[in-house]
């Protein structure tokens, strides 16, 4: 059997309680083969760039796995990871190009990470092992792999969204990354219409045809691309929150809101998450739906993130005003609607907190899937479960149809699709969630990784040479 070998920006540790379930399938992949995760360490040093000045390979087994990672010179992660990762990727595959910011240094670091990434790698490849490449960080990997001589089959999953074409060519190196992406064999997005969106782009900018049966060619190279929107490991969350912890979680927050109605947002503070947006809906619903004061609280986790960036701060500063200004017009002094948590909460606790809400709020103004929306569905009680509203323009919508479907821009839509959650009766509440866990039971992180991996082994078995010929 080949082994698997996983390459992602960062590596989560599979031991550790704390790591979500994309490491548990991961790691669960891992096992069975036997294989190596790669990836950043996490840690900095402050030499001069360049590979000559980077250190070692840092390794550890844990089983029949070895986690493999390298140290990033200071200059790298501000340019790979701050720059162009999370500065020109990030915002324009969420639409924002508003707040990308184009700069070739942020390029050329990109480039020189994927570089100093595949140079690490390839000593560690055998002949058989099977890749696979994660998330927007690493989009030309498999072209500088290729270029050192590799031609193991290397598969890549893009985590977040395809933005349409013409946004996508707003990127100086569109034209670059788009031919880095056919040096894979096959690549797997969240959605139909990411799907549509990186083929039509490929069409128009660079006349790429396309195969009905999922393949696209150009460069002179057969891709392979697919949809495998990612699910989330249910067994793993509902364990957690049969778990102690989970479980008490559960018995507090119901005590402590047991005379209250409970609404529920879990996101990282992030831009794409729609949380300003989300906090005016609920403004919206207080104030033209009076009977929910004194009675509806929403509590918003918002997980900090990525806090060495600009506009996280600027979002930052806004939450903080919007919060503390519906609590002050409001709120009363025994009841405050926000409950706003700017910190990471213990992901054992997660479970018991989502049970306890009668709704769920996921409304993010764009997202590659959205694994909260699952999450909070997976830890129901399935005899008197909660309701999800959720947005149109998360990923899971083309999944989730039985969810309320919001615009997240619209208040006054969004604040009476709560209202409607909030007042919805038993039977269709049960009804709505017994058809969503179907879905999230069929469509789990097993299927989709088991399909991406099966999908990338029958993309290699069709030599380009064939597909071509066939046209
Ligand atoms: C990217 C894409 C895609 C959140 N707050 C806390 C916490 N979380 C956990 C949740 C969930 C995970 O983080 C968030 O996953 P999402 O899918 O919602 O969003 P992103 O982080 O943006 O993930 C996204 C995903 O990749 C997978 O492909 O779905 O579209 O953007 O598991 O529970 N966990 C803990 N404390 C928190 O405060 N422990």
């Amino acid at each position: 059997m080949s082994r698997l070998v996983i390459v992602s920006n960062r590596v989560a540790d599979p031991r550790k309680a704390a790591a979500g379930g994309l490491a548990v399938a991961i790691k669960d992949g891992l096992q069975q083969t036997g294989g190596v995760w790669f990836g950043w360490s996490g840690k900095t040093f402050t030499d001069a760039p360049g590979v000559a000045s980077h250190s070692g390979v840092h390794t550890q087994t844990v089983g029949k796995v070895q986690l493999a990672t390298v140290d990033l010179s200071q200059q790298d992660y501000e340019t790979y990871y701050l720059g162009y990762s999370n500065n020109v990727l990030w915002p324009v595959f969420h639409n924002r190009l508003d707040l990308a910011q184009f700069d070739v240094r942020f390029a050329t670091g990109y480039r020189r990470v994927n570089q100093l990434f595949a140079q690490r790698i390839f000593p560690l490849l055998k002949p058989s092992d099977v890749i696979w490449v994660h998330d927007y960080h690493l989009i030309p990997l498999a072209a500088e792999l290729r270029a050192m001589g590799c031609t193991n089959p290397i598969g890549f999953f893009l985590h977040i969204p395809v933005p349409p074409p013409l946004i996508m060519a707003a990127i100086p190196e569109h034209e670059w990354l788009m031919r880095s992406l056919f040096a894979y064999d096959l690549v797997g997005l969240q959605t139909e219409s990411d799907m549509m969106h990186l083929v039509r782009y490929a069409e128009t900018e660079a006349g790429a045809q396309w195969r009905p049966d999922g393949y696209l060619r150009a460069f002179n190279r057969t891709l392979r691309v697919g949809a495998f929107p990612i699910g989330m490991d249910v067994g793993e969350f509902a364990s957690l929150a049969d778990a102690r912890e989970g479980l008490d979680m559960f018995a507090r927050m119901r005590e402590e809101y047991s005379r209250r109605q409970l609404l529920i947002g879990v996101d990282r503070l992030d831009y794409s998450k729609g949380l300003p947006q989300r906090i005016q809906a609920f403004r919206y619903l207080l104030e033209h739906y009076p009977e929910n004061r004194k009675r509806a609280t929403l509590i918003q986790i918002a997980a900090p993130s990525r806090e060495d960036l600009g506009a996280y701060d600027h979002l930052r500063r806004e939450m903080d005003s919007l919060c503390g200004a519906i609590n002050g017009d409001y709120g009363e002094l025994d009841w405050m609607p926000v409950r706003y948590i700017h910190r990471n909460v213990a992901r054992r606790r997660l479970p018991g907190v989502y049970r306890a809400a009668h709704v769920a709020l996921v409304t993010p103004l764009r997202d590659g899937m959205n694994l909260v929306a699952k999450e909070f569905l997976a830890a129901q009680d399935p005899a008197d479960p909660g309701v999800l509203v959720l947005s149109r323009f998360a990923g899971a919508a083309e999944q989730l149809k039985e969810a309320l479907l919001v615009n997240p821009y619209d208040s006054q839509g969004t604040a009476q699709a709560i209202e409607r959650a909030l007042t919805m009766p038993l039977g269709e509440r049960i009804e709505r969630h017994s058809a969503l866990m179907t879905t999230i039971r069929q469509y789990d992180v097993h299927w989709w990784r088991t399909s991406f991996l099966d999908a990338l082994k029958q993309a290699v078995a069709q030599a380009p040479e064939a597909v071509a010929d066939t046209q």
